[in-house]
């Protein structure tokens, strides 16, 4: 007899309208113009999805500098600094960019501002590639970054009373609320977002997260290392109280041991998880215990975004 254990299964999970647009551009791109085509950096922060889209015929690297001229190359969706599509043209390479249209938004906000005069500070991860993206759509030393609380203390503005801020989009939204509320006490004059530029994605997982902490014994959360909103779904599962947090790409991931004598679980994915890996957990749990599936469901998500017009037309 296997043992019995609620699987609480968070919803909204997985693919946002960025990540979803993001891939069809890429699937697109090798239909339109045959293989190879090239992506700088993944597509997205997930294995399953890249080694899907290499079978298909696209190459990822890090770096233009080692894309063909006369190839194809795709942006991916966190969003680039200004001199990778400058390089683009320079090289007349054909490109088209997958930067998700809400971290496009950002990268508007911080131009405006910067043409209005103000420095801005930037909440973010230091290395992230939205965040290198974002800071890159302006002059150096135009963008202070600052990663916590205690960091807003040690900066040196040009001058305190004329700075915006704007964030990454896949923050923890109450560790956000924090820094914002520090940035606001040292500068009150400081302009930003009604809140802050946390996608709507981002949040819905979040507080799908938070509606489920209460009721488990672990949370699993499917996601890469290297994804921000997925490793941020692990810390606010921890701060709602869940001790056993894990982040696990997929099945065979999943540290079974430390969830003997759970009777229930919580299970979510990252933005950038398919929901194959979703499944595929499933079912791992199911041959190990006798499952009751319940749908915890905070919010409905009905966004969609077009992918590039160069896509829609015929080649
Ligand atoms: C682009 C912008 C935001 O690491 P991060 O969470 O930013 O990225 P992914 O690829 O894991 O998630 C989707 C995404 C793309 N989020
Ligand atoms: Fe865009 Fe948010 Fe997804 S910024 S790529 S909708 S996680």
């Amino acid at each position: 007899m296997k043992p019995s254990l609620t699987l609480y299964l968070a919803a909204p999970r997985g693919f946002c309208a960025g990540v979803d647009r993001a891939i069809k551009i890429v699937e697109m791109a090798i239909e339109k113009w045959g293989a190879p085509v090239y992506v700088r950096h993944e597509i997205v922060h997930n294995r399953f999805v890249v080694d899907g889209l290499r079978a298909k015929g696209a190459v990822f690297v890090e770096d233009l500098g080692d894309c063909p001229d006369d190839r194809p190359v795709i942006f991916s969706a966190h969003g680039v600094p200004k001199s990778v599509p400058a390089e683009a043209e320079r090289r007349e390479m054909v490109y088209v960019d997958a930067t998700c249209p809400l971290v496009s938004k950002v990268h508007i906000e911080a131009e405006r501002h910067h043409e209005n005069g103000l420095q801005m500070v930037m909440i973010g991860h230091a290395g992230h590639p939205e965040t290198l993206g974002t800071m890159g759509q302006l002059p150096e030393g135009e963008v202070i970054l600052v990663e916590t609380a205690e960091d807003v203390a040690t900066i040196a503005p040009r001058d305190p009373q004329r700075l915006a801020f704007i964030t990454q989009t896949t923050l923890s939204v109450d560790d956000t609320a924090g820094i914002v509320a520090a940035l606001k006490a040292r500068f009150p004059t400081i302009i930003g977002p009604h809140k802050e530029d946390i996608c709507y994605a981002t949040t819905n997982r979040q507080e799908a997260v938070k509606a489920i902490a209460d009721r488990i014994d672990a949370l699993l959360v499917i996601g890469a290392p290297n994804s921000s909103n997925s490793r941020r779904l692990v810390e606010v599962g921890r701060a709602a109280g869940c001790a056993h947090a894990q982040l696990v790409e997929r099945a065979a991931d999943i540290d079974w041991r430390a969830l003997e004598g759970a009777g229930a679980v919580g299970l979510t994915a990252g933005a950038s998880a398919p929901e194959v890996l979703v499944n595929e957990v499933i079912d791992a749990f199911r041959a190990r215990f006798d499952v009751t599936l319940e749908l915890v469901e905070t919010a409905r998500e009905k966004v969609e975004f077009k992918v590039p017009r160069v896509l829609r037309q015929p080649a």
